[in-house]
């Protein structure tokens, strides 16, 4: 949009005046804030009423994206870099004393997700806007975030993250739009006279449904999608009978907390209940919708929208989808079976078990009479179709009710015409192994979406010093087309360039630097090679093989405090989830190695370990672009994809990591010598499996640094670890190493010597920084999204 300094000052104060009562001279940070969101909110709210009656008037078809977690970040700067209003805004402010990044800085991080699954739907939801496709964001509105992550004693402590305190300047609360949503009671079937059964309920519990809706702003187009956000309140005119303390409490309770577990399946009531929730309260607004515009019968749905179910948890869309064809429309099972498949698409993000979501029928049955009867019915139609053609035993492992449990990846599979995983690896594990049996069954409906990630919010934002250099060097055309930074390997030898690349990293490092100076109290030496690690706590990802290595630097220089060796900052963020007891002691550990190593004087400035507390997506703004090098090195097979790897390579960092997900493409196209591999196949992996003959003790007896290092866990050579050192210990030792640490060590630390010699070589360093950003051109969202909006949704952008 256009805007000149004048208008914007203008608007700002006059804002600040009618809503605040307040001026330029008195407002707070907060108001100021507010005032500022809420002017650029006016600026966009015009396009997207033009982009919804556009979307009316050509009835084109639309994409949901169906997830219970999303993890926008902050907004603010996000909104204005795609209004192109960026630079105005930042100068107009600055001509009135305000530091634009100041404010930006207190908005609160929108973290109503756990980690790569819920940032992946919001880089999606950014990308689809930024490319004209109409796809719109399905979820809850949790009044309460991811917890915020302190760090006391060395040990985390989980504080709530009321995100809302001050209000959401971006979002709309649609009351008119309202839906309910019901559980519980009983259900039965009557003829309704022409031979039909038709459901009856009794007793149901009601609970309104309101949306939220926030806007999804296209970078510098006419696009604004939608993310609708569901929460729960008590209806109005609520039935005596529930009008009780106890039963408002729950109903409250729906959308209150996030689930901070990204790692293990829950089977607690109330997440059953949520993921109804939403996903009731959303199919509804959309079949609503769709009645509204297009005058056309209900059995042509298909063509105008398509529903993707966001791993398993909102699997019920099948099942409600099916509800709402068969007994408000009165579809015929069929064809509404037809129809539903044609509509559902799914995506897995790992092949853990323990993620893997089943329902007791039990608590299906009570909490979703209705729901559980449609279930059973598609269950058994399936049945006795497949039966004579593939056969019991593939129609019974792929079986959605089994064991009294209902599989909720079989449900989603089963009921939609696209299963996809997150990259190559993933969905070559998904068809061969993990999901055979359904892929002998359907092969068509199979395939791969190699995930992305909205690159402007991961250089244009965060990473300002940079984009500088590259709008310097190659022209600004990489700011549409993440493809054009390929324009730079022209650049390759030129010694200028490659400077001015370092350089930018370098005050990256130092903004960096001064953060952890201020929050941890450790002085970086910016020189330092910058080594991070920033992702979930969880086993699989092996913060502890990071963890190995560091103490063994550590004996180095204890055994020889001359030693040489490229000074070093290692730098952790994560959160565990808070019942993961086992992720909880190594964050222990980390911090008690950190204080241990960070306090020796033989150590000097040789080595630094940083825990950062909180990590979330604004932490990773700062974090990332002053990394020189991206660890990521789960158990090849583990890591379904991971998407941090794409940031890091963006900002020119340097992967060290193992054959696991994108990790395989990325270093494809970074060409050899621009990372560090090392560590087991997944083949290997599953040689270990089949044989059962991986031994962690062995290593540990035969291995003498291995020795020392495990020791240093258990005989009080890190201080403070009694409970944890013996855990970790154990886990590597006693109960075999489950994720492989000991057996990928010995590669990991040649793999570190190699990036050490290469960090010693500034300018071939930088040639391979150089070629990552250069290469990262495919791992951009929009790439993705077209993938996702060509092969599986077909929906087409605005042109
Ligand atoms: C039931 C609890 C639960 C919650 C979330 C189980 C599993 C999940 C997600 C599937 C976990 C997740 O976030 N997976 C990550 O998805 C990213 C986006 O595709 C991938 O990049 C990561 O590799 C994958 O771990």
């Amino acid at each position: 949009m256009k805007l000149t300094k004048k208008q914007f000052k203008q608007d700002f104060e006059k804002r600040l005046t009618t809503k605040f009562a307040t001026d330029v001279e008195k407002a707070g940070p907060q108001e100021t804030l507010a005032a500022v969101s809420s002017v650029i909110k006016a600026y966009y709210s015009k396009i997207w009423q033009e982009d919804n009656e556009y979307k009316d008037e050509t009835k084109k078809k639309q994409a949901y994206y169906f997830s219970i977690e999303f993890l926008p970040g902050k907004m603010l700067k996000s909104n204005l870099l795609n209004l192109g209003i960026l630079d105005t805004v930042r100068e107009s402010l600055s001509d009135l004393g305000i530091d634009l990044d100041a404010i930006a800085q207190i908005e609160p991080d929108m973290a109503i997700g756990n980690g790569g699954l819920g940032r992946l739907g919001s880089c999606f939801l950014d990308s689809a806007a930024s490319t004209g496709i109409p796809l719109n964001g399905n979820g809850i509105r949790y009044s309460y975030g991811l917890f915020k992550q302190k760090i006391v004693d060395g040990y985390q402590v989980e504080l709530p993250d009321s995100w809302l305190d001050n209000g959401n300047p971006w979002e709309i609360r649609r009351a008119d739009k309202a839906v309910e949503v019901h559980f519980g009671g009983e259900v039965w079937l009557e003829d309704d006279g022409t031979g039909r059964l038709m459901p009856h309920y009794r007793n149901q519990e009601r609970v309104l449904a309101v949306p939220y809706d926030t806007p999804m702003v296209g970078f510098e187009n006419t696009t604004v999608n939608n993310m609708c956000l569901w929460r729960s309140e008590v209806p109005k005119d609520l039935d005596l009978r529930f009008q009780n303390l106890e039963y408002m409490r729950q109903t409250a309770m729906l959308s209150a907390e996030l689930y901070p577990d990204d790692s293990n399946y829950d089977g607690r009531l109330l997440r059953l209940k949520q993921e109804y929730f939403f996903v009731s309260a959303g199919l509804q607004r959309v079949i609503n919708h769709f009645k509204n515009i297009n005058k056309v019968p209900v059995t042509h749905i298909a063509d105008f929208i398509s529903i993707h179910i966001n791993d398993t948890h909102p699997a019920l869309c099948v099942p409600e989808f099916m509800r709402i064809l068969v007994d408000e429309f009165g579809i015929e099972w069929e064809r509404a079976w037809n129809i539903t498949v044609k509509v559902m698409s799914y995506t897995n993000h790992t092949i853990l078990s323990e993620a893997l979501e089943k329902w007791p029928e039990e608590m299906v049955k009570n909490l979703l009479p209705r729901i559980y009867q449609i279930i059973l019915e598609i269950d058994r139609r399936r049945t006795a179709d497949l039966l004579p053609k593939v056969g019991a035993k593939l129609v019974h492992s792929t079986r959605i009710v089994k064991d009294g449990q209902i599989h909720m990846a079989n449900l989603a599979i089963i009921g939609s015409h696209s299963t996809n995983g997150v990259a190559k690896l993933h969905s070559d594990l998904l068809k061969d192994v993990e999901l055979h049996d359904f892929y002998l069954i359907y092969p068509e409906r199979f395939n791969n979406k190699t995930n992305g990630i909205a690159d402007r919010r991961w250089s244009q934002i965060a990473n300002e010093r940079l984009s500088g250099v590259l709008d310097e060097t190659i022209g600004k055309s990489w700011r549409h087309n993440l493809n054009e930074l390929k324009l730079l390997e022209a650049y390759k030898n030129d010694e200028n360039t490659l400077e001015r690349l370092q350089a930018a990293n370098f005050d990256n490092k130092l903004r960096l630097a001064e953060y952890i100076q201020e929050h941890n109290g450790i002085t970086v030496n910016p020189e330092a090679i910058f080594d991070v690690q920033v992702k979930r706590l969880h086993a699989y990802k092996r913060q502890l093989l990071n963890v190995l290595h560091i103490l063994k630097l550590y004996f180095d220089i204890k055994d020889n405090p001359e030693i040489e060796m490229v000074p070093r900052v290692f730098i952790f963020g994560a959160k565990a989830a808070p019942g993961y007891h086992y992720a909880k002691s190594i964050i222990k550990c980390i911090n008690e190695i950190a204080n241990m190593v960070n306090n020796d004087k033989d150590v000097a400035d040789k080595l630094k370990v940083v825990f950062m507390e909180n990590y979330n997506v604004s932490l990773a703004e700062i974090i990332i672009p002053a990394a020189n090098v991206g660890e990521q090195i789960s158990l090849a097979s583990k890591e379904a994809s991971g998407t941090s790897n794409m940031k890091f390579m963006l900002n020119g960092a340097l992967t060290i990591g193992t054959l696991d997900g994108a990790n395989i493409e990325i270093f494809e196209v970074a060409g050899k010598g621009n990372y560090f591999k090392f560590g087991l196949t997944k083949d290997e992996v599953y040689e270990y499996y089949r044989n059962g003959n991986y031994n962690a003790h062995d290593i540990y007896e035969q291995n003498p640094i291995v020795h020392r290092i495990l020791d240093a866990f258990i005989d009080g050579t890190i201080p403070n670890i009694s409970a944890e050192g013996p855990e970790v210990f154990d886990s590597l030792t006693t109960y075999n190493d489950e994720y492989f640490v000991l057996r990928d060590f010995n590669d990991y630390v040649r793999a570190q010597k190699d990036l050490e010699r290469l960090y010693k070589n500034k300018n071939a360093w930088a040639q391979a920084s150089l070629m990552n950003i250069a290469n990262v051109g495919k791992f951009s969202s929009d790439r993705t999204i077209k993938e996702y909006a060509d092969d599986i949704w077909h929906v087409h952008e605005k042109k």
